[in-house]
């Protein structure tokens, strides 16, 4: 197949997943054009099977605001003619569905039927879709794409649940490539960052307020005065400084390493011994998921689709959003009991092999083929 995937070139979990998929796909023999504003983060070495096509905007002193939705219209009603794409794959709703679907109209227009799908992955849901300055639009989008799929069954239940949405939602699961996310020996590492062998606490994200990262910090804070440890944040972003703040209100400053945005993140997971999730909401979890493929198990909050992959006394612990009471308890009971670690860590790997990119990347080839079938009827 020729599959058009538009997504967020960022660090953030629905580029990622866009990413790596195509990746994966471009593995099996498909033919992949990403179009994004930049080159995704982590499409980094050349495949002949993956073309970027970069959405260029043309500035104009006029334009308070920078009709990207427009360019990407254009560069994909471009690249659907010019590389005669059979798919177009959009991940994030806001502003991919409805810019997709605009392009659908064009080319139809000309003659070309270009079958759209678009991955619903959490916050064009449950935070910023469901805003009256969106709604519309983004129903609407949703409505017309050929397919939809919700990367949990909380998510898929929460689109219905908030918008007026006629079409039946697919559920594919977020992956991951265990090749890759899988325990490393970095030994030394670890005796760089722990050289008292002290536990190692971690958290990812993008540093924004729906991860609560204060609240990382304050089940930190518990945890070290109850047993050796230090804290490792990965990421960046605009709860950063609140959250050194915190760190220095707290006086945990010496216990806690910002480390920024990292590439080999799968090397730190592989010497870390809990990771923290306390998000608000959060659709799956793919981070999480990261981490427990390096054989870490999850501290987390109960919220969206993080009990369908964070399994409450077995991968892990399930806590209601804000209380770091019932979050840092179990976090110390567990860090403290070398057996129950060593256990729930084991517990981690074998449930995140259910998510395994292998088993996972089927579900979207069948998929595409279906929404192409139906398409020509
Ligand atoms: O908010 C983020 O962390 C980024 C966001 C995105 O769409 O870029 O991540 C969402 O998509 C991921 C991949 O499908 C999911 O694993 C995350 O749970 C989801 N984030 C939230 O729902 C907050």
């Amino acid at each position: 197949m020729k599959i058009g995937i538009v997504c967020y070139p960022t660090f953030g979990g629905s580029g990622v997943v866009a990413t790596e998929l195509g990746k994966a796909l471009a593995e099996n023999g498909h033919q992949i054009h990403f179009i994004t504003y930049n080159q995704p983060v982590r499409l980094e070495h050349f495949h002949s099977n993956i073309s970027y096509h970069e959405v260029s905007i043309a500035d104009y002193p006029l334009f308070e605001y920078v009709p990207y939705e427009t360019a990407l219209t254009s560069k994909m009603v471009d690249v659907v003619k010019f590389e005669q794409l059979d798919i177009l794959h959009v991940h994030y709703a806001i502003p991919h569905a409805s810019a997709a679907y605009m392009a659908k109209l064009i080319l139809k227009q000309q003659g070309i039927n270009i079958p759209i799908v678009t991955t619903l992955h959490g916050t064009d849901i449950t935070l910023v879709g469901k805003n009256p300055n969106y709604l519309p639009v983004v129903t609407f989008a949703m409505n017309m794409s050929d397919g939809l799929t919700a990367v949990s069954n909380s998510l898929r239940m929460d689109t219905y649940a908030n918008f007026d949405v006629q079409k039946e939602i697919e559920v594919i699961h977020n992956f991951i490539d265990l090749k890759r996310f899988s325990k490393k020996h970095k030994d030394h590492f670890k005796r760089a960052i722990v050289p008292n062998n002290e536990k190692l606490v971690v958290h990812t994200s993008n540093f924004r307020k729906v991860k609560r990262v204060q609240d990382v910090i304050y089940v930190f804070d518990q945890i070290r005065k109850a047993i050796p440890s230090k804290l490792l944040l990965i990421g960046d972003g605009p709860e950063r400084t609140n959250a050194e703040q915190l760190c220095r209100d707290l006086d945990v400053c010496a216990e806690v390493r910002f480390l920024g945005k990292q590439e080999a993140i799968e090397e730190i997971l592989s010497v870390s011994d809990l990771f923290i999730m306390p998000s608000e909401t959060e659709s799956f979890g793919l981070a999480a998921l990261e981490a427990m493929a390096c054989q870490v198990p999850v501290i987390s909050t109960n919220s969206g689709g993080m009990p369908e992959l964070n399994v409450h006394g077995y991968t892990g612990f399930l806590s209601n959003v804000g209380d770091v009471d019932d979050m840092a308890s179990h976090a110390i009971n567990l860090l403290k009991d070398e057996n129950k670690l060593a256990t729930f860590k084991q517990n981690a790997l074998a449930h995140a092999r259910l998510f395994d990119l292998q088993t996972i990347l089927p579900f979207y080839e069948k998929y595409y083929q279906k929404i192409i079938d139906q398409s020509k009827l």
